[in-house]
């Protein structure tokens, strides 16, 4: 499903954030030193190959919250934005900080020139962020964020099951 707010057109797709071709930018949920990892990140690490992490690393650490920038290697994106989203119950106040990481994330699109962007469910996996409060707080965010983006014109959620992709589309249809 798709809505469109502010000129900007918000996605839900079931799938793998590392095959998302025809996105400027796909956003990696990172670990503090930008390394490969399970989840996600070792999606994109793979795909990607190992000058991902060669070049991420020389940003690392960062904090949650935070977001970073690099090439998108061998992946189907020209950019890869790695966000260290919060450990659920210990990393606070946690909505805050994710918050943060879509907010900065796309930051650095903007600062980039990209038109388009691809998210996973940031923390919500060996983070244990529960689903439907991140997707609260991701389309939250970019309901906020969306009157300011001059360049990102379409963002997509990619969720990697069809329950994670049921919780969003609910979440995106009460925007
Ligand atoms: N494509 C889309 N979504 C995926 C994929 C995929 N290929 N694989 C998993 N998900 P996680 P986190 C979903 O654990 O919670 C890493 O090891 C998954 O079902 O990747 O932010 C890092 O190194 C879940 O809903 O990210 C960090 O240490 C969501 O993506 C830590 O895990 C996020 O799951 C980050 O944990």
């Amino acid at each position: 499903m798709e809505k469109k707010i502010a000129g900007v057109t918000i996605e839900c797709v079931g799938g793998d954030i590392a095959s998302q071709v025809g996105f400027a930018a796909v956003v990696n949920a990172a670990n503090a030193q930008l390394r490969t990892g399970g989840g996600v990140a070792g999606a994109i690490h793979r795909a990607a190959g190992p000058g991902l992490e060669r070049e991420a690393i020389k940003q690392a650490p960062i904090r949650p919250g935070q977001a970073v920038i690099t090439g998108g290697h061998n992946l189907p994106n020209p950019y890869v934005i790695h966000c260290l989203g919060p450990v659920y119950g210990v990393d606070k106040p946690g909505d805050k900080l994710l918050a943060s990481c879509y907010r900065n994330a796309l930051k650095l699109a903007e600062e980039n020139n990209i038109d388009s962007i691809a998210f996973p469910a940031i923390s919500t996996g060996i983070f244990g962020y529960p689903m439907r409060e991140a997707a609260e707080v991701a389309f939250k965010t970019i309901l906020e964020e969306g009157p300011k983006l001059q360049h990102v014109k379409r963002i997509r959620f990619v969720l990697h099951s069809d329950r994670d992709l049921a919780v969003h589309e609910e979440a995106l249809d009460r925007l």
